[in-house]
């Protein structure tokens, strides 16, 4: 082998630059639609941020609704790694369910994508009325855990998984956007500590 075919190739294949562009573009999207909201975004702001042209921007997005839904389908890929990565931690399913809303308060305080995806979301009449359903993937991931917890004997008597489930994804929304309106979510890690505190006792057996 010659040394000129060992050396990397000097710039990353079309693709991947391709890719890495695109990510970037996305990155800018989230951070401006979770400052600003969908109607207070356009494509021209998103350039800017990203610091490429607005053309160059239409060649991987083909308007600020497929931007928004595009954020909207990484919001739920990182929750879904979220939840692969608490379930490999092999705690007790209640313990599971815990950890997985503790970290998903923290997303809420860290992740640009996290904090666009629920404000689209919110917004989703503007942004893309096609947007996946709001809820139903916590609520059916939060069921599933539950009801290997019931199954362990680890749930209080009677407590019902699907119900339990729907209760803990609504109080969890609750406080996520009580925390937005009044401190923007400055408090969340805190808040969520507060309820989970008096909730998680009085559902384990
Ligand atoms: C979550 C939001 C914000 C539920 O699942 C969702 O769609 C969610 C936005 O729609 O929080 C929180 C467990």
């Amino acid at each position: 082998m010659s040394d000129a075919s060992r050396r990397p190739p000097r710039r990353a294949p079309r693709q991947a630059r391709s890719a890495h562009t695109r990510a970037q573009v996305l990155a800018a999207a989230a951070e401006l639609f979770a400052e600003r909201g969908f109607p207070h975004t356009s494509i021209a702001d998103v350039a800017e941020r990203v610091g490429m042209t607005k053309g160059a921007v239409y060649f991987h997005f083909r308007d600020k609704h497929d931007m928004a839904a595009e954020v909207v389908h990484e919001l739920y890929d990182r929750w879904r790694a979220l939840v692969d990565r608490a379930r490999a931690a092999g705690l007790p399913p209640l313990g599971t369910v815990r950890t997985l809303l503790d970290d998903a308060s923290l997303s809420f305080f860290n992740d640009d994508v996290v904090k666009a995806g629920a404000r689209l979301q919110a917004e989703r009449s503007l942004a893309d009325p096609d947007l996946p359903a709001p809820y139903v993937e916590w609520i059916a991931t939060l069921a599933a855990l539950l009801t290997e917890a019931r199954d362990a004997g680890e749930l209080r008597e009677g407590l019902e998984p699907e119900a339990l489930a729907q209760t803990l994804v609504s109080t969890f929304f609750g406080v996520q956007h009580v925390s937005d309106v009044l401190d923007r979510r400055a408090d969340l890690p805190r808040r969520w500590a507060e309820v989970s505190a008096l909730l998680f006792p009085s559902i384990a057996r």
